[in-house]
């Protein structure tokens, strides 16, 4: 039988993370939306798109849960994107509701999943989806600091003008506006990013990459990015499904890792087949640890909103 990966919501998050995983077509994918037609229209113009792209997966558009029975993976994308002047934060209560019904629903037809959570504010609704599921923290693993990396990836390679692709650089923390980025371990190929460019060039990156998520609400004033959270949640999804032990920065719940006790937020973790099976701690910088409590703390602020 072929591996499934369902993708819970057909917007344009949805969407755009049921055409990548078919075009890569190690799986057969699941697109579901509540709304009549929306996730089956979307899923047959992936499918006729195939044939042209040269994949042979099944992508199946539906509005039954039953469909998403035997998933190895499930992408949650479900709920509403800010509009201009919205923090992430001030989606949470619309969210909330939308996400326990969804989790509810996964614990019923495919409690042996790895979820992928997407949906804003992240975070939170990583530790709701684990307090729904009471699936294990391995299993429940937010998309985040992927996203938040390849922005500041992208800025520091533009600035440089090499490939993106040779340029590391990590943002952890929660995925708000207290994200931290870890200039001190950047680099590319291989050189410390201090090296390269001054801490002032760096900072306005940072800040940038930072802000990254509002620049393009600004630009689309009707919703939020999607075609760089896609990537970056079916890029977890490679990782588990292909199981590459991959080191990626995910929202995961700590249990004592960097001082911070049962709060989500974003760390390096090995990524495969089991879903988290190491949550790595780099030795941090008095002021890192600091911005990465702050960061935890204001995480925590979010979860309280929803009485958790
Ligand atoms: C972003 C939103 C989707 O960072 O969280 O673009």
């Amino acid at each position: 039988m072929r591996t499934r990966i369902s993708v819970i919501g057909a917007g344009m998050v949805g969407g755009t993370c049921a055409q990548r995983l078919a075009e890569r077509g190690y799986a057969d994918v699941v697109l579901l939306d509540i709304v009549e037609g929306l996730a089956r229209g979307k899923a047959l113009d992936i499918l006729e798109s195939l044939p042209v792209v040269g994949s042979d997966a099944r992508v199946h558009g539906t509005s039954s849960y039953d469909d998403v029975r035997g998933s190895e993976v499930v992408v949650v994308t479900s709920g509403i994107a800010r509009k201009p002047g919205m923090t992430r934060e001030d989606l949470v209560m619309t969210n909330a509701k939308v996400i326990r019904e969804v989790c509810e629903n996964i614990s019923r037809v495919a409690p042996e999943s790895i979820i992928v959570m997407v949906t804003n504010p992240l975070d939170a609704m990583v530790q709701l989806a684990l307090h729904v599921t009471k699936l294990d923290r391995t299993r429940v693993i937010g998309q985040s600091g992927i996203l938040d990396s390849a922005r500041l990836r992208t800025f520091i390679a533009e600035e440089l003008s090499v490939s993106a692709s040779s340029v590391n650089a990590y943002i952890l923390g929660g995925h708000g506006n207290t994200m931290v980025a870890l200039p001190r371990l950047s680099s590319v190929g291989g050189v410390p990013l201090l090296d390269l460019l001054s801490q002032e060039r760096v900072d306005a990156l940072v800040e940038r990459a930072v802000n990254g998520g509002a620049e393009i609400v600004q630009l689309l004033k009707t919703g939020s990015a999607f075609y760089a959270p896609a990537a970056a949640a079916v890029s977890m999804v490679d990782a588990i499904v292909l199981d590459k032990r991959e080191i990626l920065p995910c929202a995961v719940r700590l249990e004592g890792e960097y001082g911070i006790d049962g709060v989500v937020v974003g760390v390096p973790v090995k990524l495969g087949a089991a879903g988290v099976e190491q949550v790595l701690q780099l030795e941090l910088s008095a002021s890192e640890k600091q911005a990465l409590l702050r960061s935890a703390d204001a995480v925590r602020e979010t979860v309280a909103i929803m009485g958790l």
